[in-house]
């Protein structure tokens, strides 16, 4: 196997014997194998557009759940993705069939074989097929980009957000990268226009989550637990989480977020529920523990899961994208809807939560809430009562070397505003008390999800406007960017797309950037590392 897709990839090179993660190489074949046919597939699509016939809804959402199932974290269940493999190669060949002309398709786009033949394959199609070390490397940036923006898209297809051109430039996108004509110039614009989307996809989603669950407001999430048994879900899907709502109505079972799914308690339309009573534990690494003392079912609605422990094993559901062998998966039907009743049965005879902690973490300061608050945000900045704000969103991860962002946190002045998305939050994020606010703003403003960076950026493009700037560049923000799986790296392109320069990425560049893709990053948008707490506050704030 050969995987660098995350952050925390063997060495910092690359994971050839088994996943840090816990990715078997059995497994990673399948995934380098599903890439390669949902590629072939996307050729056939191309193809089919471009001769002016229609391609479905059906067939766009194999394609961005294909991609999402390899995300890091996702899916360890090799049957799974076998099965999807093997729809997708029947789904081209009705597809194949549609066709005018098959001339000059690539490779891929022919491709067929049955199970007994999808080892062999793999072996010849994964990322070290391509044997230019820049021409990988701006491949498998690219491909990381569309699997980050292929979750999102999939979050706001089941709300009934619907993009036909995301689709058609995800599916031209994958086609180009078997096109072995491409320059390394030409994959850099791809990888630009990979942000443009970018910005596009989050946008479809802040669009489809805030249309049906309101626009999230500050809020209070409680740390600490009630007697009931509970059901904990994870992930980022907030239908899932609506349906779980729903359906333990009136069953004497409450519901807990963890993880990504902690600002889903800042959506207006969720508080109805009496049951949803907080959130329990931290960032995804550390669910070993607390999966354990939540004593009852917990609901993976998309990644980061980890390899779960025999003791609590039993008690993990999948869904979506998310797959692992022995884990009873919930399907959904054919109009989407799940039947979560298996959680809800076992939970009734499961302990409560044991105690963790107690307190609170107040956030929802997502654009509409913090447009709400402009007026003292701008004057606050005017009379120099914040000086700086520090965009630090992205992913946690169990890497010692992370504890940076907890120290830079709270070493920042005290006249500087953090603003959060994403699990890199809780970093600092129950250190608000400590951190304080600056005349009622708190200092760490979370926005939500790690989709909702769009949110920021959006904060960001209204102080322009606001203070009349003609570049984004000129205000007072600067980005300290915490990275670990493709959600993150759809959102780096995207705010390239935006024209936000000298972003920090840590805690260190991704293994999948050749020296000479770093160089055009570095020279072109001032992209750097972080170096220590006490030097990049320096750098970063003066
Ligand atoms: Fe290694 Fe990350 Fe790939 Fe897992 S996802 S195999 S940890 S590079
Ligand atoms: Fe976290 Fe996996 Fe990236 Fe959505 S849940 S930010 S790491």
């Amino acid at each position: 196997m050969f995987c660098f897709q995350c952050q925390e990839t063997a060495g910092c090179k690359g994971c050839t014997q088994v996943g840090v993660c816990g990715k078997k190489p059995e497994v990673a074949a399948m995934q380098d194998l599903l890439i390669y046919v949902t590629k072939g597939l996307s050729a056939v699509t191309t193809r089919l557009r471009a001769e002016g016939k229609k391609v479905s809804a059906q067939v766009n959402h194999l394609v961005t759940l294909n991609l999402f199932v390899t995300i890091t974290n996702a899916n360890f269940d090799r049957e799974a993705i076998v099965a999807r493999i093997r729809e997708t190669l029947s789904v081209k060949q009705e597809l194949l069939s549609r066709l005018d002309s098959k001339e000059g398709l690539p490779e891929a786009a022919g491709w067929n074989g049955d199970p007994s033949d999808f080892d062999a394959k793999a072996k010849g199609v994964g990322v070290l097929a391509t044997e230019n070390e820049d021409v990988r490397s701006l491949r498998e940036l690219i491909t990381y980009g569309l699997k980050g923006l292929a979750a999102y898209e999939k979050h706001a297809n089941v709300l009934g957000g619907e993009d036909e051109s995301i689709d058609a430039f995800v599916q031209s996108a994958l086609s180009r990268l078997l096109d072995d004509s491409l320059t390394a110039e030409d994959l850099t614009a791809l990888t630009l226009e990979t942000g443009k989307y970018g910005v596009a996809g989050m946008a479809l989603l802040g669009k489809a989550n805030t249309g049906r669950y309101g626009n999230p407001e500050l809020t209070k999430v409680s740390l600490g637990v009630c007697k009931n048994p509970a059901i904990l879900i994870s992930g980022h899907d907030l239908k899932d989480l609506e349906m779980l709502l729903e359906q333990t109505q009136g069953t004497g079972v409450d519901v807990y977020t963890h993880g990504e799914m902690l600002p889903a308690h800042y959506y207006p339309k969720f508080k109805k529920y009496a049951n949803f009573v907080g959130n329990y534990g931290n960032a995804w690494w550390k669910q070993k523990e607390e999966f354990e003392q939540f004593n009852g079912p917990v609901l993976l609605t998309t990644n980061c899961l980890v390899p779960p422990k025999d003791s609590y094993k039993s008690r993990v559901f999948t869904t979506g994208a998310v797959g692992f062998p022995g884990c009873p998966h919930i399907d959904a039907a054919a109009d989407g809807t799940k039947d979560f009743t298996p959680l809800i049965e076992m939970a009734k005879k499961c302990p409560a939560p044991t105690e963790l902690e107690q307190g609170q973490i107040v956030g929802g300061f997502a654009h509409e809430q913090v447009f709400a608050l402009a007026d003292k945000v701008v004057e606050a900045v005017k009379s120099g009562a914040i000086r700086k704000f520090v965009v630090m969103a992205g992913c946690d991860g169990r890497m010692k070397s992370r504890e940076y962002y907890t120290e830079f946190a709270k070493a920042l002045p005290k006249d500087t505003v953090i603003l959060t998305a994403g699990c890199a939050k809780y970093k600092y994020i129950k250190l608000q008390e400590e951190l304080g606010d600056i005349g009622g703003i708190p200092r760490v403003l979370d926005a939500g999800q790690c989709n909702d960076s769009y949110s920021l950026a959006l904060i960001a493009l209204k102080l322009k406007e606001v203070f009349g700037l003609a570049d984004v560049n000129e205000l007072p923000i600067v980005y300290n960017i915490a990275w670990y799986e493709q959600k993150a790296v759809i959102v780096l392109l995207a705010l390239l797309h935006l024209g936000v320069k000298n972003i920090h990425l840590g805690p260190t560049l991704p293994a999948f950037l050749s020296p000479n893709v770093a160089k055009v990053l570095v020279e072109n948008f001032g992209i750097g590392g972080i170096t220590n707490v006490e030097d990049d506050i320096r750098t970063m704030i003066g």
